[in-house]
């Protein structure tokens, strides 16, 4: 099995929108094998994205992701798991994610886009560790 590593992020949390989210991975045959509601620390937010570091959207982007609890998770899946997530979570900015995506059917701001994934097998690996370092 093939895992890859997902942040409902806090306006989704906010939102109560973790059960609409969540579902959309379970109904596509996904599995969580790992979850954990945590407010991220600002520390391993700038590490989770610090290929954006020195992008004029990065101070916004940290405190937005440590704003409040994010659910965090790992999911599962046949194989190229990284890639079915990202195709359910749709376009980066939610005016251009298609009808049927997360973020096209139920986001609308670039800045509150509601779901992270990973978008390698090595992104997924380096995320994972970052964010359960304890998992097998
Ligand atoms: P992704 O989340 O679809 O992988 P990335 O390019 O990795 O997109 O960007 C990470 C996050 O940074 C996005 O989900 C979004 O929240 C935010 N972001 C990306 N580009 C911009 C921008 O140009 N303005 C504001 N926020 C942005
Ligand atoms: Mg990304």
């Amino acid at each position: 099995m093939d895992r890859t590593f997902v942040i409902v992020k806090p306006d989704g949390v906010e939102r109560r929108l973790i059960g609409e989210i969540v579902a959309r991975l379970e109904r596509k045959q996904l599995s969580v094998v790992a979850a954990e509601l945590r407010t991220i620390d600002r520390a391993t937010a700038e590490q989770h994205y610090g290929e954006h570091a020195g992008k004029p959207f990065f101070n916004d982007l940290v405190a937005f992701i440590t704003r409040s609890p994010a659910l965090l998770l790992v999911i599962e899946g046949p194989g190229e798991t990284f890639k079915v997530v990202r195709n359910l979570m749709g376009a980066t900015n939610p005016k251009d994610s298609a009808p049927g995506t997360i973020r096209g059917d139920l986001a609308i701001e670039m800045g509150e886009n509601l779901i992270h994934g990973s978008d390698s097998p090595e992104a997924a690996a380096r995320e994972i560790a970052l964010f359960f370092p304890n998992l097998a």
